[in-house]
């Protein structure tokens, strides 16, 4: 990691009840998996979260009523942050693994779906973030490729216990316009880039900083309260009512 500090904007995505018996000691509690991105504009195209099947996550204590599922790094963290029940004190309810978390309902500030799913992501990291990605196929290289994945490979649905229902009726939302790349800017550069699999790692570098550079620069809002704006001037107004209605947080690490 660099010495900057990185400022992620932590989606509290909810998770529906009713709770799966794992989730016995969350029961009365608001429980959200928090997934941090640098992208809150693009978050009406969310059409699932990605967990690390075999990474490990807690369900931490914000305050009396909020429950962030990530990873317990994360939850120190935020601790210092003025984010948990005892200050500087991460306590957390329940132990999880990402297995605990496939297929769980959620629903996400913004998102145009109003139920999506928690599935398997093998390239998420629990060293960075929170260790929970939303997924953003429209704007996000890593998203699309592992959401075409899944829904391409019925044994890998399989392995994973995903059922059909949970990715295969989820299609790519466009949000944002990029002159050169057009409304699914993600899908464009993994096909022109020729990029085979979420494990692509180099061309998927080259297609997130394509499209990290020239979304910001040059992209236009498709959808939303800032149809018709800059991506530049909306990603801080996005953000802002993200956090004044209680729908995210500030993260840094
Ligand atoms: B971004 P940086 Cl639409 N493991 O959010 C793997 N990836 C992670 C992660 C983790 N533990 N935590 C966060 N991320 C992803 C949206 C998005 C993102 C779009 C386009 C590009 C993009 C929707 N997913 O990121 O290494 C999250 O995905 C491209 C860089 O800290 C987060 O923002 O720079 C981004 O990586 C943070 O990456």
């Amino acid at each position: 990691e660099g010495v900057q500090p990185q400022e992620y904007t932590l989606i509290k995505m909810e998770v529906l009840a009713p709770f799966p018996p794992k989730f016995a000691a969350l029961e009365g509690r608001k429980v959200y998996l928090a997934a941090a991105t640098l992208r809150p504009e693009t978050m009406y195209g969310q059409t699932n979260a990605w967990v690390l099947p075999e990474g490990k996550y807690g369900a931490f204590e914000i305050n009396e009523n909020d429950v962030f599922i990530m990873t317990e790094r994360a939850a120190l963290n935020l601790a210092y942050q003025n984010f948990s029940r005892i200050p500087k004190k991460p306590t957390s309810l329940v132990e999880l693994t990402g297995y605990d978390l496939i297929g769980l309902p959620l629903n996400s500030p913004l998102a145009f779906n109003k139920v999506i799913y928690v599935l398997p992501m093998l390239t998420v990291l629990t060293d960075k973030g929170t260790g929970i990605v939303t997924c953003v196929p429209s704007d996000s290289p890593d998203d699309y490729m592992a959401m075409h994945d899944l829904k391409a490979k019925p044994a890998l649905r399989n392995k994973f216990g995903v059922k059909d229902e949970w990715i295969l009726p989820f299609e790519i939302i466009p949000v944002i316009n990029i002159p050169e790349f057009g409304d699914k800017p993600a899908e464009k550069l993994c096909t022109d880039l020729k990029i085979k699999s979420q494990n692509d790692k180099e061309k998927l570098a080259e297609a997130k900083r394509l499209t990290y550079l020239r979304g910001f620069t040059d992209g236009t809002m498709l959808v939303g309260e800032y149809a018709g704006r800059k991506v530049q001037e909306a990603k801080p107004l996005v953000r802002n009512k993200l956090i004044e209605s209680g729908g995210a947080v500030m993260y840094s690490e």
